[in-house]
């Protein structure tokens, strides 16, 4: 009870700095088009990936205790789709889809985190859905179903670009499951790539969990072994990594009954409980919610920063270059000046001339040289600066390591973008203002929460109550606030 609010508390307390802190800001610089809290205030989330029937469906159906997903052998659903709890329907009544809605819905609606996938494209919202499932299995989380990867098919054949969109599903995802069969245990790269690429690199390991499936379809033990092995290589292949991920071994008892697998195959006897250990390791997904919350400030503070950086470093050099530009058009106005005086003097034409009208005739000419260079070298230089420095964007940044230039890659292209859309002319006071504050929210992401959660996963359960009752006193929570959270029932 009062760890749950305690939870609840630390829940509400990382959204509000999202929404009130660092979206403002995102939405400022281009960073990002609709509120970041956006992503993270729906329930937690489960993305199923993995190549055409390797039983993904089969599975959530297993999960869910209903033929809730179509299965087949052949690609039989090329749909994303969104699978959440119904709490309208009464206890008693059988597990069933209660409501289907299209993409649209669900890209349109503020209330869930898939406004960021509108961007996809008409394609890819035509093969979206939702559908409401009474399933227990759900209480406290959402599934996503995803058509199978196809290494042959490319990317345009399918009208969307499928890896970022697995991409963009991942980083919403609390949880993502990869599926392999026996048969293609071979083919991961899409999947790995986009999981790579898009998933921040510490939570990488924690936030995926590799499946095995189907596996009362191999002939024998050591068919499973052999299978094991090449999935395993394969892995360590495209991950880089000499260890080997946890892998869990699965199938599906109905379907392996139904495929007479299981009395030829005894060695299946000793694994028949990894599917409840797969179900209850899946049920945990909203523990990491609130880790992947502080991941989340992490992450986008961090690359709001980094952002921010860059745009600090134009404007100085911006300003250096006005400087150096006005001192030498200054330098070269008063040489002008000069020149022409010295002339007058030398010059036999303007003997009879007195010293007074000389003197006024090189000042004209000074200042008339500085008001040239103000309304028009002024403008030349600068846009030469500008377009020199846009070229050389990457000189903006230092990117001493793989995490900044892994940083600098995902916004490289904003910092151009807003760069271009303003023409490189905004105040550099407001952007050190702002820089100060995403990293504060960085510290209180990274350092507060990640203290309270290690504080969370060791504290014994007989000191539990009295813990989380002093820490919600402590931070002016009381036994039932409400905590801001949308909908309690969306929360765990
Ligand atoms: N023998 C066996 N067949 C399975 C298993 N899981 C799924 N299948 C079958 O494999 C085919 C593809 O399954 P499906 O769930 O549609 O795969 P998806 O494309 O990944 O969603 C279907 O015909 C299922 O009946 C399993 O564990 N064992
Ligand atoms: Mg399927």
């Amino acid at each position: 009870m009062y760890r749950d609010n305690y939870i609840k508390a630390l829940r509400s307390e990382l959204l509000e700095i999202v929404a009130d802190e660092l979206t403002p800001i995102a939405i400022r610089y281009n960073y990002s088009e609709v509120p970041l809290e956006g992503n993270i205030k729906w329930r937690p989330q489960v993305l199923l990936l993995g190549n055409y029937s390797s039983g993904k469906s089969t599975l959530i159906n297993d999960f869910l205790g209903a033929k809730v997903q179509n299965t087949g052998q052949a690609p039989t659903d090329d749909s994303f789709t969104v699978i959440t709890y119904d709490h309208s329907q009464p206890p008693e009544a059988p597990i069933q889809v209660s409501e289907t809605r299209d993409g649209k819905f669900l890209l349109s609606n503020p209330e869930y985190p898939f406004e960021t996938l509108k961007k996809h494209g008409q394609r890819f919202a035509s093969h979206f859905r939702y559908k409401k499932v009474n399933s227990p299995f759900l209480k406290n989380l959402a599934i996503i179903d995803t058509p199978g990867m196809l290494d042959s098919i490319s990317e345009r054949d399918r009208g969307y670009d499928y890896q970022e969109v697995i991409g963009d599903l991942a980083q919403i995802a609390d949880l993502v499951l990869v599926l392999f069969d026996p048969h293609k245990a071979g083919t991961v790269r899409e999947a790995h790539t986009s999981l790579r690429d898009t998933l921040p690199a510490r939570t990488f390991e924690d936030r995926v969990l590799f499946v095995l499936n189907r596996i009362d379809e191999c002939s024998s033990l050591i068919d499973l072994l052999r299978v094991y092995g090449t999935l395993c290589w394969n892995l360590s292949q495209i991950t880089g990594r000499k260890d080997i991920p946890m892998i869990h071994l699965t199938y599906s008892k109905q379907e392996a009954l139904k495929s007479n697998n299981l009395q030829d195959s005894n060695y299946l006897k000793f694994l028949q409980n990894q599917r409840d250990d797969l179900k209850k390791a899946v049920l945990k997904a909203p523990c990491f919610r609130l880790d992947n919350l502080a991941t989340f400030i992490e992450t986008h503070a961090e690359r709001i920063a980094h952002m921010l950086e860059a745009l600090i470093s134009f404007r100085k050099r911006a300003r250096k270059f006005s400087f150096k530009s006005f001192g030498i058009a200054l330098l070269a106005s008063l040489g002008a000046a000069a020149t022409a005086f010295l002339l007058s003097i030398i010059a036999p034409t303007f003997s009879g001339m007195p010293l007074l009208q000389r003197a006024i005739a090189a000042v004209a000419i000074g200042l008339t040289s500085m008001i040239f260079w103000s309304f028009y070298f002024r403008k030349t230089f600068y846009n030469r600066f500008y377009r020199k420095t846009l070229k050389q964007i990457d000189n903006l940044t230092t990117l001493e390591n793989q995490t900044r230039r892994d940083c600098w890659e995902t916004i490289r292209n904003t910092v151009l973008l807003f760069l271009s859309n303003s023409n490189g002319k905004y105040p550099i006071g407001d952007l050190r203002h702002d820089y100060r504050k995403v990293w504060k929210v960085y510290e209180k992401g990274s350092k507060e929460i990640r203290e309270a959660l290690s504080e969370l996963n060791e504290i014994s359960p007989e000191d539990e109550e009295e813990f989380f009752k002093n820490r919600l006193e402590l931070n002016g929570f009381k036994e039932d606030d409400s905590l801001h959270v949308q909908s309690v029932q969306d929360f765990v």
